[in-house]
């Protein structure tokens, strides 16, 4: 329990109302402020969530539900609601106490809960036991509006309402459970809405003469009939809307032309924007803005790209070619009008036609483009960064690379090879695969890059171009941040954008999930982060320096840049959507479920896109199972770049002597120190990473201090080994959490690591032994005073339920429990494995804590 009045509790009432065919009257099935009994709600731990009765602010007693365990990290807190006998739709009310209002909580605090339904053709009998697993995920459900105690404390209940559809429900009815993460949530109703009801919505821009229906003037239809929900749950179902047309803007109802010096170039509820640099509109309703003179803009330039001077670029030319790269040359420009900085060759396959692309950057007007694919037709245009911007690009190149060598062996193949001989078919797939996706990740693969300089020196001795590996361009070294926007980030048409839900909150907003429907293109699920209304400039800055950094990336294993949409509001970066979202969360709902063989699949797409950012020269400086997404296909991807600099989105950050945030837990010592930031301190966190994935998402160093985990790590101690984590694992963690960053492994050596224990998984089969693999060469543990009991300890780990088994075994004291095993756990009747893991993990964080008292002393 929590001391009240520092949070908010949940309250919960149940209130069904079912909406009668073709009308409006709603009919109350149960409504719990006139039940005095228990409702058959149940809640997994018993003492994850509390059954309490508060009073409404009209003094009426509502029986409530409550849980805000957000002081302690990994909660996984179900409460189950009663059978339901099967409707259409579900209504959800809560109010969300936002984690910034409690400070103490960095870390463990979430902002969202999980809604998950079973469906059964009668109520299950009472001894049925609850497993998560039989429960189907409905959705992540984050409040649009979260509410502070100041919120809270007028009595007055604020609301948020969400709607969700349960379902297809084909059995006759469905229990409904709520997943508590580390949340504080009053879910204030739950209403079921039963029939859908058609309205034609009248969405503005539209007039009515007659019955008859239209849009206003220059505005147009648009007849993407949308399901949606409306304010009392009912379905909405629109049967079209009128959008201003292209030059007009919507103002007061009405579709206005764009005044001179601003433009719209597409049909949509978007606002009209100003002329890009060096072009303008004289005219009203505008639909493009022309350039000034002596400034172009490329034909297949979007129109809100600014214009540029002259292209400064003649003829591009192939010097030659090998399966994997092309050497590309062109004349350098007489005369500049300003000095050049350096060029931009932008270049993608012709049949992907500019799906996505990639480009490098040369001092000299040459470079060699390699990582390509063999027989393979590549577009090929430059541009010239000049003191004074860009010019334009040149037109199209397209150039082919030759046809694949059948006497070089290509390693990759070998490899297969040898896999098939040693580990059978499935781990050939998995193999393949692997090496599949490290190769789309193109620039950085060390052994490739070999092969293809000896074919290069055969084809052009003597000449050393240019690498062509991409480095990373900080966007703050760009003295105006919008142009490193523009530079690395496709603008795009909101309208192109349907956004479908929220699925969590960010620094500047919320986060969505939706659809890109670019013309011509299939639908492309995706994650919408938005800026929230009201920011400083600075913020948007901040806000999209992200996209400007990730724009610059292309590897399967780091997650891609669809584009931003800049110019209209809400100020939006779209990326792919992952579809089991963060991955720290998502193993710990998943306690347990994967082997072995699959958490290292999912480390080695980790260190795939680490390799990728460090040969780019980019060092990530917050790598966390909490920013890294994982999609349907267990994909892992690196993500959240945009706080690289400055940490202040990472709730594990902490401010550090030197005024500096940084997330304690993660990060290299160095690091901390001095501020050392480096890729060497980048494989460090990846060595906490490993940890994470393999205890589950277990929180490193438990519940010690962020003092104590620094003067432990000072002291000599790593983590020990995660329960059923092989030996080798381990070993390579450790090898990641050297003192000295020299002595670290780099991103290529860890992933050729893995890549060994993959082929030969006879080496993921010895585990590390439990409980007594700290790695210091401590000895025995000296008598300690008795700080709490055992009962005292379960309590703390939530575990109170195995007291009796502790006490019955013999095990009274703490410095008894600090030897055990997991034997010895399993020995004394504890069964769940997410039970034995957690008591083993906060055993050896005991056994750590009582080392650390027993070097400094204990220090109340
Ligand atoms: O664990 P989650 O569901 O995964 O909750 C967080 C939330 O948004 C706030 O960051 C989710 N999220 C962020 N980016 C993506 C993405 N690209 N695809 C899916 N979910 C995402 C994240």
């Amino acid at each position: 329990m929590w001391p009240k009045g520092n949070y908010c509790v949940l309250l919960f009432l149940l209130r069904s109302v079912l909406s009668e065919p073709g009308t409006t009257n709603q009919v109350v099935l149960l409504d719990t402020t006139t039940v005095l009994g228990e409702l058959d709600w149940k809640t997994y731990p018993v003492n994850g969530w509390d059954a309490i009765t508060e009073m409404d602010e009209q003094n009426r007693p509502i029986h409530t539900f409550q849980v805000c365990h957000v002081m302690e990290p990994n909660q996984n807190n179900w409460l189950r609601s009663g059978w339901i006998r099967r409707q259409a739709a579900q209504r959800l009310r809560f109010t969300l106490r936002d984690c910034n209002s409690i400070p103490w909580v960095s870390g463990t605090c979430k902002e969202t809960f999980n809604l998950f339904y079973l469906q059964s053709e009668e109520p299950l009998p009472s001894t049925t036991r609850f497993r998560p697993t039989d429960y189907a995920k409905v959705d992540t459900i984050a409040a649009d509006e979260s509410f502070t105690q100041t919120d809270l404390g007028d009595r007055v209940l604020r609301l948020n309402t969400e709607v969700r559809e349960v379902g297809p429900i084909t059995r006759k009815g469905f229990y409904l459970a709520f997943q508590d993460v580390g949340a504080c949530i009053a879910l204030v109703s739950v209403k079921k809405s039963g029939r859908v009801s058609r309205h034609s919505a009248s969405h503005g821009l539209v007039v009515s003469s007659g019955g008859e229906r239209a849009c206003v003037e220059n505005a147009e239809e648009r007849d993407t009939p949308k399901l949606y929900c409306g304010a009392d749950g009912d379905w909405l179902v629109p049967l079209g809307r009128c959008v201003c047309s292209i030059g007009h803007e919507e103002i007061d109802g009405h579709c206005q032309a764009c005044k001179p010096g601003f433009f719209k170039a597409f049909a949509g509820n978007t606002k009209c924007s100003k002329c890009p640099p060096h072009s303008s509109s004289h005219d009203q309703a505008a639909t493009v803005c022309h350039c000034d003179k002596s400034f172009y803009r490329a034909l297949k330039d979007p129109s809100t790209m600014a214009c540029t001077s002259p292209a400064l670029v003649g003829v591009v030319r192939k010097d030659w070619a090998t399966e994997n790269s092309i050497a590309l040359s062109w004349e350098q420009v007489e005369q500049p009008p300003a000095d050049i900085v350096d060029y931009e060759v932008k270049y993608y396959e012709r049949e992907q036609e500019q799906l996505s692309y990639s480009s490098t950057r040369t001092r000299t007007p040459s470079v060699v483009v390699t990582g390509l694919r063999p027989s393979t037709v590549y577009v090929f245009h430059v541009r010239t960064r000049t003191t004074a911007g860009f010019t334009a690009y040149s037109p199209n190149f397209e150039f082919s690379t030759a046809a694949e060598d059948p006497d070089v062996a290509d390693q990759g193949q070998v490899l297969v090879v040898v896999t098939a001989s040693v580990g059978g078919f499935s781990l050939l797939v998995i193999l393949t695969l692997f090496l599949l996706i490290t190769g789309r990740c193109q620039g950085y693969i060390k052994a490739r890059m070999k092969s293809e300089e000896k074919r290069r020196t055969r084809f052009h001795s003597g000449h050393v171009p240019f690498s062509g590996i991409k480095t990373y361009v900080d966007p703050d070294t760009y003295e105006d941040p919008t142009q490193a926007v523009e530079e690395f980030a496709k603008e795009i048409d909101p309208s192109y954008i349907c956004i479908e839900r929220v699925i969590g909150a960010g620094e500047f907003g919320e986060v969505c999930s939706g659809r890109l429907r670019l013309p011509g293109r299939m639908d492309v699920p995706v994650a919408i982060k938005t800026l929230k209304g009201g920011y400083s400039e600075q913020q948007r800055r901040d806000f999209l320096r992200e996209a400007s950094i990730m724009g610059q990336f292309s590897c399967t294993n780091i997650i891609r840049l669809e584009g931003v949409v800049t110019n209209s509001r809400p100020v939006m970066i779209v990326v792919e959507y992952m579809e089991n979202g963060a991955l720290d969360s998502f193993l710990r709902t998943r306690d347990g479920q994967f082997t072995v063989l699959q958490l290292v699949g999912m480390l080695r797409g980790i260190a795939v896109g680490m390799t990728y950012l460090s040969d780019m020269g980019y060092v990530h400086r917050d790598l966390a199972a909490r920013n890294i997404l994982i999609d349907k296909s267990l994909v892992c991807k690196v993500s959240d770049f945009g706080m690289s600099r400055v940490l202040e989105d990472d709730s594990e950050a902490a401010y550090t002597a030197t005024g500096g945030k940084i997330p304690i837990r993660w990060t290299a010592p160095e690091a901390i120190a001095y501020g050392k930031f480096s890729s060497a301190s980048d494989v460090w966190s990846y060595g906490i990473v490993m940890w994470e994935v393999m205890s589950y998402g277990e929180r490193p160093y438990w519940e010690m201090s962020n003092q104590d985990v620094i003067l432990s790590i000072e002291e000599g101690y790593r983590l020990p080994a995660p329960m059923g984590c092989p030996v080798t694992l381990h070993q390579l963690m450790l090898h990641c959490w050297q003192k000295e960053a020299g002595q670290r492994p780099n991103f290529t050596d860890v992933l050729s690591f893995l890549d060994k224990l993959i082929i030969s998984p006879g080496s993921l089969l010895t585990l590390a032994n439990d409980a007594q693999s700290l790695t210091d060469s401590s000895e025995d543990l000296p008598d300690y005073p008795l700080f709490i009991s055992i009962g005292d300890w379960l309590d703390s780990i939530k575990m109170s339920q195995y007291k009796n088994n502790f006490l019955a075994a013999g095990y009274t004291t703490l410095d008894s429990i600090s030897t055990m095993s997991v034997d010895d756990i399993r020995r004394i009747g504890i069964c769940l494995i997410g039970h034995q893991r957690r008591i083993i993990s906060s055993i050896q964080s005991l056994r750590l804590q009582l080392h650390h008292i027993q070097q400094n002393g204990f220090q109340v």
